[in-house]
């Protein structure tokens, strides 16, 4: 098309230059394409001869060429010297717009403003993918090359991409440094549609006193957002997978929709019990008390481990009995304690950590003769009730007779307890080692609630409390960098590890329980400060959730207060800090701390609620894009995280009293004994 302009343009020209030049210019004009005449000499050119004046004579004086030319231009008439101007000026114009580097570049700019019209959705360049098999893999492998290229044409911000190829091998100062890059401009808009979606999150966690809010010319105030109602029906979510894939079973595997067997006693449900009455759940509670009084048998040839079934299981029935005065539930914890006695027939009358219910014979673990301190010193509260309920005293003789052991052994530091205990001897066993996290725990925690039971007689209980927190003081509470937060670390033959389980956080609402009943208030004043860490162990987080265990840090200029092991980043749904902040608000009734609570509620919703039903652990509390799903609903988030949950967000103070009821470590409350006993 171009090419017929421009020949049609020549002859023009050609033409105009005829008439102009006439007689002063020949010119032979051949568009020579011979090859019809002469097949063997075929010349595809054009040809234009000018020669001088009729003369012949070449005058090759350049002076002379150009102001004859000159004169020759001016004697041409103007729509003839404008048609050659425009005629030039089109040639020029063609010549550049065919150069191939010019047409690419002006192509590129056509792209990126075509792009940014469509808001970058629709992708210009489209790849020839290679083949898929079943699993959408390709079926033949890419070249290394290809992968790079397939990478740079991969949407997302940098930072996601990579974490997403690093995934499970970063360290936290990677994550930062990514979370720092400059993110792409169209994933500008997703990700402040995040942030917008977490400042709302938060908004909302603080919508107790919302604004009046104008619309439409009318004022009205928005409804406050129902935190027990969220709470319930979070529960029902959660029991909405169980009933479904794992009724009557352990525990519920969310993701797979499935379950998983620990003692195969239907744990999850015997756990949920008085969760259900509290929430007033009636249909669900129903639901579940008939299969107990059908289906649960404890005459089964089964191993279970003697702590976790007596705080899980016995205060499980022993609470649901006293919330409902439902003697099933009585008969039922009569019949598991009585099965689990076997545990104290040892050399020491240390208990051993596993029973079988079916043959009524028990054992250690089968890698060593001890047990866990913790576990033998956090049966208490339960055998012993067991034995008031029922007036046969050897449930309360067998565990009492552990903690006076326990009173008088050596091995101690300032009342700090190692952690393991060897049910042959009856001594402390891997000497120098203390924490209040995992295996030691609730060891403290049983010392204050036996003492409270008990009705605050059992002076030795208190002793061993008290001294113990000095122990703690003066061994194991530290400041973190650069925010001071207050810390519970652990203790390793003399040397200090930073260190602090999520498990410890039960320590804030033990603290405030016990300046509750007369203990002094500057216990109550380290749980606020402890409080605010385990908070922070939450805040601090990607997903708003805590890992497992943090490290704290205690140099100066330190940037971050938490930092988080690759292996400590998992969230298992537990209980300890919501259960604390279930304590410091009944007593304080400061809002900050139900605001805290709701929060996590909110963040167990956004990054470990399973759509099918059910709640699930998960690995990382550091990625929110991928926080990887565990598959497993651990029982003590019905029996406990929800349970707490709706007693913080409830304004009745008598709705489980804290002057009637003690909670046993699994959440199950207990009533606190008549003075008169
Ligand atoms: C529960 O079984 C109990 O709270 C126990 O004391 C510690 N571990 C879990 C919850 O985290």
């Amino acid at each position: 098309m171009w090419w017929l302009l421009l020949i049609m343009c020549l002859q023009l020209i050609l033409d105009c230059m005829q008439q102009a030049l006439n007689m002063h210019c020949a010119y032979d004009f051949t568009v020579g394409w011979a090859g019809d005449m002469n097949p063997s000499s075929r010349t595809d050119f054009v040809s234009l001869t000018l020669t001088g004046q009729g003369s012949g004579i070449y005058n090759n004086s350049k002076q002379w060429t150009r102001q004859s030319c000159w004169r020759k231009w001016k004697l041409l008439s103007r729509l003839q010297r404008n048609l050659i101007l425009f005629t030039v000026a089109l040639m020029l114009v063609c010549g550049i717009a065919t150069n191939p580097s010019v047409t690419e570049h002006f192509r590129g700019l056509a792209v990126v403003a075509k792009e940014e019209g469509d808001h970058a959705l629709k992708p210009v360049i489209h790849e020839v993918q290679p083949e898929l098999d079943k699993l959408n893999r390709p079926l033949v492998p890419e070249s290394p090359s290809e992968k790079q290229k397939r990478a740079a044409h991969k949407r997302g911000p940098p930072g996601l991409q990579n974490r997403l190829q690093k995934k499970g091998n970063v360290s936290d100062t990677q994550v930062e440094k990514e979370e720092g890059e400059k993110p792409l401009v169209n994933w500008r808009v997703a990700m402040i549609d995040q942030a917008t979606e977490r400042r709302t999150a938060k908004e909302a966690a603080n919508k107790v006193d919302v604004p009046e809010v104008e619309q439409e010319g009318h004022s009205h105030k928005e409804p406050e957002v129902d935190r027990l109602e969220a709470v319930r029906d979070a529960f029902r979510h959660a029991w909405k997978g169980y009933k479904e894939f794992a009724w009557g079973k352990d525990e519920l595997r969310p993701m797979s929709k499935s379950y998983g067997e620990w003692f195969g006693l239907g744990l999850t449900l015997i756990d949920a019990l008085d969760t259900m009455w509290i929430l007033n759940l009636k249909k669900e509670f129903e639901e579940a008390k008939t299969w107990v009084s059908t289906e649960l048998s404890f005459d089964k040839d089964v191993d279970v481990n003697l702590f976790e079934s007596t705080i899980r299981i016995l205060g499980g029935l022993l609470s649901t009995y006293h919330l409902t005065g439902d003697t099933l539930f009585l008969d039922k914890a009569k019949d598991i304690g009585t099965r689990l006695m076997p545990a104290f027939n040892t050399p020491s009358k240390i208990p051993y950590s596993d029973v079988n219910i079916g043959k009524g014979t028990a054992h250690p673990p089968r890698w060593t003769s001890d047990s866990t301190v913790a576990e033998v010193t956090s049966i208490q509260l339960e055998f012993r009730e067991l034995s008031r309920l029922t007036q046969d005293t050897r449930y309360q003789a067998a565990v009492d007779e552990v903690m006076q052991k326990v009173h008088k052994l050596e091995g101690k530091q300032d009342g700090l307890v190692p952690m393991f205990i060897n049910t042959n001897s009856g001594q402390f066993t891997h000497l120098g080692m203390f924490t209040l996290g995992a295996r030691a725990d609730s060891y403290y925690e049983y010392l204050l609630k036996q003492w409270i039971q008990g009705g605050k007689k059992e002076t030795a209980l208190l002793e061993d409390y008290l001294q113990a927190l000095e122990g703690v003081k003066k061994n194991l509470l530290k400041k973190s960098s650069p925010n001071r937060l207050t810390f519970v670390g652990e203790l390793s033959h003399g040397r200090f590890s930073p260190k602090m389980d999520h498990l410890v956080c039960f320590l804030p609402g033990t603290l405030a329980l016990g300046a509750h009943h007369g203990l002094p208030a500057e216990h109550m004043e380290l749980a606020k400060q402890l409080m605010e860490t385990c908070y922070q162990m939450y805040a601090q987080m990607e997903t708003g959730l805590s890992p497992e265990i943090v490290h704290f840090n205690m140099h100066e200029g330190s940037i971050g207060d938490v930092d988080v092991k690759l292996a400590d980043r998992h969230n298992l749904l537990r209980p300890e800090t919501v259960e604390s902040l279930f304590y410091l608000y009944r007593f304080t009734k400061d809002r900050k701390y139900r605001d805290w609570g709701w929060e996590i509620l909110q963040n167990f919703n956004k990054y470990t609620k399973v759509s099918t039903g059910g709640y699930t652990s998960i690995n990382n509390v550091r990625d929110p894009e991928y926080p990887s799903p565990r598959d497993k609903m651990e029982s003590f988030f019905l029996g406990e995280t929800l349970k707490y949950f709706y007693l913080l967000f409830s304004d009745d103070p008598e709705l489980l009293s804290l002057d009637k009821y003690v909670f046993n470590t699994e959440a199950h409350p207990l009533p606190i004994w008549p003075t008169a006993q």
